[in-house]
């Protein structure tokens, strides 16, 4: 065998290896890695479950400087996001879990064990968070997002600010959110990996925007200062996304 054909040859063996030791779902949770297409995937015993994966980040590391820097985007999603998503597709297989769309483990949050609870809310809120993040050229909302806002805040100023509370009034670690709630817009905020969307979470609601204020998030660019942070990640915010959302 010529030497390409022995690399490919051993590639391919240990690919198989592989597949053998881990089972389909994480094979499935591999393949799908940067990939926006998540389909349920089967586990060990055959029962159909959903694999988390990360979305391909659709800008570069350094594409939100300087309002984020490219140290903080790197870490963030390649070992902090990236864990969360290999732990709760491991979890997944390892605890038979066979629900099949993520908002199916929200709805039933208190059922689920810490690390699924907790990796699952990892893995989905990135992917909404880098979603709704873009390269700063002057962005604003319009039309029917920015009517939205300003019926139910008063004005974007005012909404910002609110935001901002949540944000920096969230204590420890966690996520500040706009959601929709039966067509009428509202602010708040969860703790740790939780969203609005899980069952047993104090603020509820359709999520819009969401804001990562974990201190790896920041604290490598700025430190103690969550209010910097949030005050500069506003030139980043994508609000097309807020408003395809909004629908
Ligand atoms: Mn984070």
């Amino acid at each position: 065998m010529e030497t390409s054909g022995r690399r490919k040859f051993l590639r391919n063996t240990l690919a198989l290896a592989a597949t053998a030791t881990l089972g389909t779902n994480a094979l499935a949770a591999a393949t799908l890695k940067g990939g926006k297409k998540k389909e349920p995937a089967n586990n060990q015993d055959g029962n159909v479950a959903y694999a988390f994966a990360q979305i391909a980040l659709p800008y570069a590391y350094n594409a939100l400087e300087p309002h984020i820097d490219a140290l903080t985007m790197d870490i963030h999603y390649t070992k902090h996001h990236a864990t969360y998503v290999k732990n709760v597709n491991e979890a997944i297989v390892a605890e038979k879990v066979t629900y099949t769309t993520p908002e199916e483990f929200f709805s039933n949050a208190t059922k689920l064990s810490a690390k699924i609870r907790n990796n699952a809310g990892g893995a989905w809120n990135h992917n909404f968070f880098w979603e709704n993040l873009a390269p700063a050229k002057g962005q604003a909302p319009t039309g029917k997002l920015l009517e939205a806002i300003n019926g139910s805040f008063g004005s974007l100023d005012k909404f910002k600010e609110e935001f901002a509370k949540a944000g920096t009034g969230r204590f420890g670690s966690g996520w500040a959110w706009l959601v929709d709630n039966n067509g009428k817009l509202e602010i708040g905020s969860t703790p740790n990996q939780d969203n609005p969307l899980f069952e047993d979470s104090a603020f509820k609601g359709k999520p819009l925007l969401g804001l990562d204020v974990w201190e790896h998030a920041y604290y490598l660019h700025y430190q103690n200062k969550r209010p910097d942070y949030i005050t500069a990640w506003w030139n980043v915010v994508n609000w097309d996304t807020v408003a395809k959302r909004l629908g």
